[in-house]
């Protein structure tokens, strides 16, 4: 952008000089040879002047190189990577390296990121070479992703869920996601730190904090909460530090850390990508998403991730003929929206309690200004499409589920681990260890969401009857009283709703939510803490996002209103990150320390 301005101003200049030279041509000719030369001189000189002042101002901005403009890391898209990465005017190579300075330049204070990947360097060299013999697997071919630090690799990287507990565990095979984004031609390039065991462990930790991983920080706000539990997958894609990042999401875990770092988020349908050597809360609710900073761009990680896996029999629910999966990013249309029926479940999150509260700027974007966008897209609105179950879910049928199954798939998982320094079998072991491991920061940070799975349901697991009980009287909550029955019944096409509000009931029915920035929080306010009283949650400048979702396997039609709705507000190049929480480097910084070292300079 930087660099585009230089040029622009260089061309002013010259057309102006050119049209100087056209009015008074006919007067130079009647000048005298001293005055031609005082005027030649001066033209010249203004010229020179211009054309050094462009040269060097585009030596110091970190953008261009000579007048070959790069892309800027922190909003650079899949395409804009794949155009460079063809034309040689950056290497994959060059990519990593880039990132992982900007994952330094802002390693101490946010620590998005948990653990670099030793061999990213040897892999992206590795792929350039690949491209340069004419392979290039496909459009994330040598682009580095950062994924959440639940998604195994068989590499030197850890798997840890942020816990000391499973430090230095080993995995038969790369998880399914990993694979996957590798046989894309993805780099691999860390992990992100996470709400400590996706925020499945205690009733007072922070969003974002993990014993291995520190406490994440959001990039908009002094002390931001970053929301969780994909928290560092959230502010790492938003800052650019990597192309994107993947999340996993129970309940919120995508979709709400987007929406706190001005994102794209897809909480896929459930079953659609693979949990395979995930470390789990639930295979009824867990799924595995991308985080980016388009829509488009994170349809290019969902078409690589989507899929049949042999490790997860969710998968084999996928009902796209073959094994196959919609093409998600040819759904990227920008007339999606139009006809389109879309309902709003006003009793799920409009109350005059949250008007009153600093959550009301959410609400009155919403009706004020992403409503009008939707109608003037050509959608109907069909306003207070109530879900009658979200008023009547009895406390604690969601911890029944979800602690049922950590009973049971954390066990299942651990069972799975080729190298168990700690010996951990199952969630009482772990609950042992953590509560006598120092660093674990036990007990300010209690094991509460443990001990009411262990005590208080007491021989619950997914296999009991009250697992059973709970689980489907979710589905009938979330379905025929909820998004399947108001869908029907209004014959609508999707949902909407502010983001902060959308993850529960998809969370139940595995349906799919995708998160796209709205606005942020105006002038005036108010600051609010976290319930642990450490970070803040609103304030100005905080980014939210509205939520599309429908039922299960909706991805295409989801994935087309989102990009709708995006291309017409570009609310990301709007609400901009705390300019010191921006890494400085940049392409051109690393592409121009390579030349000079391959010159021998
Ligand atoms: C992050 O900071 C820590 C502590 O200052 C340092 O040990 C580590 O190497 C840094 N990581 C990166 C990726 O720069
Ligand atoms: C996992 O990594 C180990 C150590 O590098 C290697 O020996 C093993 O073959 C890998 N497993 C698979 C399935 O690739
Ligand atoms: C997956 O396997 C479990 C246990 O064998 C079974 O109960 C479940 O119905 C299967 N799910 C699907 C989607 O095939
Ligand atoms: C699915 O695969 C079978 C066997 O390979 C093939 O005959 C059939 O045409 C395919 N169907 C579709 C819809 O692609
Ligand atoms: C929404 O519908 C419910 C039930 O039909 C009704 O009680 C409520 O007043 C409506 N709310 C709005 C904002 O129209
Ligand atoms: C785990 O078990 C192995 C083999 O029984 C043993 O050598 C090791 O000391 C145990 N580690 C811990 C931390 O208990
Ligand atoms: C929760 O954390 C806060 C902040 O560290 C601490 O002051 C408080 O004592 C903790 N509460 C419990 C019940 O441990
Ligand atoms: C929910 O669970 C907690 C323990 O975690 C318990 O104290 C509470 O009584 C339960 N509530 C209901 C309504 O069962
Ligand atoms: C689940 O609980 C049942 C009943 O208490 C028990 O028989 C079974 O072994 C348990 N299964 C697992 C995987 O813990
Ligand atoms: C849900 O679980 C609770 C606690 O185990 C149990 O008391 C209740 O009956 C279950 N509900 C259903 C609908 O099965
Ligand atoms: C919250 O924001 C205020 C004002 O920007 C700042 O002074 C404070 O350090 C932040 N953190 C907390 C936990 O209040
Ligand atoms: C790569 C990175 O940022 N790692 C940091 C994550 O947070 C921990 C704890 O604060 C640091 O020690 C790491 O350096």
């Amino acid at each position: 952008m930087k660099y585009l301005s230089h040029t622009s101003a260089l061309l002013l200049f010259a057309a102006f000089a050119v049209c100087w030279l056209w009015t008074n041509w006919e007067d130079l000719g009647s000048l005298s040879t001293d005055e031609m030369k005082v005027s030649l001189l001066w033209s010249l000189t203004t010229f020179t002047f211009g054309v050094l002042t462009s040269a060097q101002s585009s030596c110091n901005t970190t953008t261009s190189i000579n007048g070959t403009p790069f892309p800027s890391l922190l909003d650079v898209t899949a395409e804009d990577l794949a155009i460079g990465l063809e034309s040689g005017l950056f290497t994959s190579a060059d990519l990593v390296n880039a990132y992982i300075a900007r994952i330094s330049d802002v390693n101490d204070t946010l620590r998005a990121v948990t653990q670099l990947n030793p061999d990213a360097l040897s892999i992206a060299q590795r792929l350039d070479a690949e491209r340069a013999n004419g392979v290039v697997r496909g459009p994330l071919h040598g682009i580095p992703i950062l994924i959440k630090n639940n998604i195994g690799t068989n590499d030197s990287m850890d798997n840890t869920a942020g816990s000391y507990a499973l430090a230095g565990a080993k995995i038969p095979r790369d998880s399914t996601m990993a694979a996957k984004l590798r046989k894309a031609g993805a780099v691999i390039l860390g992990k992100t730190n996470l709400s400590q065991w996706a925020n499945f462990r205690s009733d007072n930790s922070s969003s974002g904090w993990s014993a291995i991983g520190g406490q994440v920080i959001g990039a908009y706000f002094p002390e931001q909460d970053p929301s969780g539990s994909s928290s560092g997958s959230g502010v790492a894609s938003s800052l650019g530090l990597a192309f994107a990042a993947l999340g996993s999401e129970t309940d919120g875990s995508i979709i709400s850390p987007a929406d706190a770092s001005n994102l794209v988020g897809i909480k896929p349908t459930v079953g659609l990508t693979s949990r395979d050597l995930v470390i789990p809360i639930s295979e009824h609710q867990d799924t595995v998403g991308p985080m980016a900073r388009t829509v488009k761009d994170a349809a290019y990680i969902l078409s690589a991730i989507a899929g049949y896996s042999p490790y997860d029999n969710y998968t084999s629910a996928i009902p796209f003929p073959n094994h196959t999966v919609p093409d998600y990013v040819a759904a990227c249309n920008f007339s999606a929206l139009r006809g389109k029926r879309i309902g709003i479940p006003r009793n799920v999150f409009d109350s005059s309690d949250i008007r009153q509260s600093a959550y009301g700027a959410i609400l009155s974007t919403f009706d004020n200004y992403a409503l009008p966008v939707l109608r003037a897209a050509g959608a109907i609105i069909v306003e207070n499409t109530t879900w009658p179950g979200y008023d009547i879910e009895p406390v604690n049928r969601t911890s029944v589920v979800l602690d049922g199954d950590f009973i049971s798939d954390l066990a299942n998982y651990l069972s799975q681990l080729t190298y168990n320094p700690q010996n951990v079998t199952s969630l009482s072991d772990v609950r042992e260890f953590t509560q006598s491991y120092p660093l674990e920061d036990y007990p300010d940070r209690d094991t509460g969401v443990w001990d009411q799975a262990l005590d208080y349901f007491h021989g619950l697991n997914n296999t009991t009857p009250e697992f059973w009980g709970n689980y489907t009287l979710g589905l009938k909550l979330a379905g025929p009283q909820g998004i399947t029955g108001s869908m029907k019944n209004h014959s609508l096409d999707a949902l909407v709703m502010p983001t902060l509000f959308a993850s529960h009931f998809p969370a139940i029915l595995g349906s799919p939510v995708i998160s796209v920035p709205m606005g942020s929080y105006p002038e005036g306010t108010e600051v609010t803490q976290n319930g642990r009283g450490d970070l803040n949650q609103t304030g100005v400048g905080i980014p939210f996002g509205i939520a599309f979702l429908a039922e299960r396997w909706s991805e295409e039609r989801l994935v087309g209103m989102a990009y709708a709705f995006e291309q017409r507000t570009m609310v990301r190049g709007r609400v901009l990150p705390l300019a010191g929480n921006v890494p400085s480097t940049e392409l051109a910084d690393v592409v121009s320390l390579r030349r000079k070292r391959e010159v021998g300079l």
